[in-house]
């Protein structure tokens, strides 16, 4: 069976070269890069941040919240001291390489210590959302069992010594304050620090992928390092760089990119705990920042602002974690003259595809695979697709792809599968996606049941859990609605229980918050007689429609 693969650029000679041939990344590469650019360079995350990091020890990391004071500047040099001494008190906690910390927090400067001060001690971050509630998080304690949780949100620490006793729970400013834990100390002994080796379990990431309750990707040294080199690479990203970065730090796109590419480059990087418009065209000014990186829903509230031409000044824009879509694409043209960068990643692999820094940023695609990953679609790939040719389950593989579900082998093996020709097995994405003639990708829709609204990825069956509790759903299924401002929404349609009438959204919405982080709340409610269902039983959520 032909493979539909992802249909490379054209080599100099005019071939077109196989799947696995690094020319395929050339479209990525700056002019002059040699053909056979090699990704990604070995190593460890932690080792390659302190080589950045430990020259020109003055200039400027990252800007945020210190101490849980004001906003300030932190050099190279304070941070990679910050990293160790915390790092040194980690151990004098009794933590060791390999153990599990979850962490949590606005995104301010005392996050980034705490994480990185994590992983220099070979400790396995799980960073989470902070608007999880008590059973999503006792998920993630009982799956993964840490030994430690550095977390900065009211009622938190009550919350985690009630679901394990033996947590030890302190905060993200000032972790582990003498007299906590016996034994504590400052400082490392040497050897302790930067001892990871490429494939040691860096960051757990929490994600349903294509079913299930949620998994815990384990994403290793190398992977991490892989998945921030391709975009530093592919997107030209230099020491000189200042990124504006108000996404969450518990995601791909804020941490494994906008935090990890930040300092690999050596670059710097405006952190901002929350999301404003105001607050991100203000910096923008006041830092000289060089680019924004965002989800669509970011893009699609700044497209409507006084100043966004301000954007049109960045280097670079970049937008991913849901579609992009190609009316808001041209509306920010129109409006601020730029043209935003869409690519495509996951919390399994990092970076996988983008459109290209120089040269055709296509509304609508996601682009070309980036240097070190193979992308192609799955054997079976069906029809014409429209213009971009077959439909597929997109497949990836490349060191950027992560080592496994934490304590799933059996969600492990059905993540992936064998390559035809013996070599390395591919991931399934869960994704479908189609490909042009010039080697873009699209992505199509998806095989995995799944909402994105606003970046955030929302697991129907999770809601529909909760919104049976409610005494008056009899049966419920939620599914996403296109919505401009959101990507999709939450809606959910419900069978009333005989001898109730249908609540309003903001009565579900009330009553679901206990269980469920308030992105998951749905935003509408339908009344429906009956679910559709399929020969087996299955609800077809496809086939929920919103009234007339
Ligand atoms: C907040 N709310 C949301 C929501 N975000 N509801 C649905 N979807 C969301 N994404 C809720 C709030 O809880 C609140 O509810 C109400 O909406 C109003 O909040 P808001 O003030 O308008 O929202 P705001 O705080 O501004 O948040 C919007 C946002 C945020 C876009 C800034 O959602 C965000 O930071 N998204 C980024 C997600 C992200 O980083 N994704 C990366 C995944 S990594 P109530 O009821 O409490 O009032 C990945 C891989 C890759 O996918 O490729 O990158
Ligand atoms: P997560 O598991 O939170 O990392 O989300 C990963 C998912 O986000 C992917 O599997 C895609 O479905 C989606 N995604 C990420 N980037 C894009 C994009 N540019 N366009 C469409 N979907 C995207």
């Amino acid at each position: 069976m032909i493979l539909a693969g992802i249909r490379p650029v054209a080599g100099v000679d005019g071939t077109v070269p196989a799947v696995n041939d690094p020319r395929h990344w050339s479209a990525h590469l700056p002019d002059g890069a040699p053909g056979g650019f090699d990704l990604p360079r070995p190593g460890t995350l932690v080792g390659a941040w302190t080589a950045a990091l430990s020259v020109e020890s003055d200039r400027h990391l990252l800007w945020g919240p210190v101490d849980g004071g004001p906003h300030r500047w932190v050099s190279r040099g304070e941070f990679l001291d910050r990293t160790g001494r915390l790092a040194g008190r980690l151990a004098g906690a009794g933590l060791m390489a390999g153990e599990r910390v979850l962490l949590s927090g606005p995104s301010t400067v005392d996050l980034a210590v705490a994480h990185v001060a994590c992983l220099r001690l070979g400790l396995v971050v799980v960073p989470t959302n902070g608007s999880y509630r008590d059973a999503e998080l006792a998920h993630v304690i009982s799956d993964c069992a840490p030994r430690a949780a550095l977390v900065d949100h009211d009622g938190w620490a009550d919350l985690l010594s009630g679901l394990d006793p033996d947590l030890l729970v302190t905060s993200v400013i000032d972790p582990f304050p003498d007299g906590l834990v016996d034994g504590l100390s400052d400082g490392l002994p040497a050897g302790l620090m930067d001892g990871s080796r490429p494939d040691d379990p860096a960051i757990i990431g929490y994600t349903s992928g294509t079913t299930g309750r949620p998994k815990g990707a384990v994403l290793t040294q190398v992977n991490l390092l892989a998945g921030a080199q391709s975009v530093l690479v592919a997107w030209r990203w230099t020491e000189a760089d200042r990124l504006v970065l108000c996404l969450p730090l518990f995601h791909m796109h804020g941490l494994g990119v906008g935090l990890h590419g930040t300092l690999l480059a050596g670059a710097s990087a405006v952190l901002q705990p929350g999301f404003a418009p105001d607050g991100v065209l203000d910096a923008l000014d006041e830092h000289d920042a060089t680019m924004f990186f965002g989800v669509p829903t970011m893009y699609h509230r700044l497209a409507e602002h006084d100043r966004v031409d301000r954007l049109g000044g960045l280097r670079l824009c970049v937008a991913g974690s849901a579609p992009l879509a190609a009316d808001l694409h041209g509306r920010l043209a129109d409006r601020a003259g730029v043209s935003v960068l869409e690519r495509y990643g996951m919390t399994e692999t990092v970076m996988l595809v983008s459109n290209p820094f120089d040269g055709d940023r296509r509304p609508g695609a996601v682009g070309i695979p980036l240097p070190g990953v193979d992308v192609r679609l799955a054997d079976g790939s069906e029809g014409e697709g429209g213009p971009a040719g077959p439909v597929g389950e997109i497949l990836v593989r490349g060191p950027n792809v992560f080592a496994g579900y934490w304590d799933r082998p059996d969600a492990t093996a059905e993540a992936f599968v064998d390559d035809p020709d013996g070599g390395v097995p591919w991931f399934r994405t869960g994704d479908l996606g189609a490909v042009d003639n010039d080697g873009y990708l699209s992505i199509v829709g998806r095989a995995k049941e799944l909402i994105i609204s606003g970046g955030f990825n929302v697991y129907p069956r999770e809601v529909d859990d909760a919104l049976g509790l409610h005494p008056a759903v009899a049966e419920v299924a939620v599914a996403g609605v296109a919505s401009p401002e959101w990507g999709e929404e939450v809606v959910a349609w419900i069978v009333v229980a005989d001898g109730y009438d249908c609540p309003e959204a903001d009565e579900l919405r009330a009553f679901a918050r206990e269980h469920l982080a308030s992105y998951k709340l749905p935003r509408r409610v339908v009344a429906v007689d009956a679910l559709p269902r399929n020969a087996l039983g299955k609800v077809t959520r496809h086939e929920l429609r919103l009234p007339d």
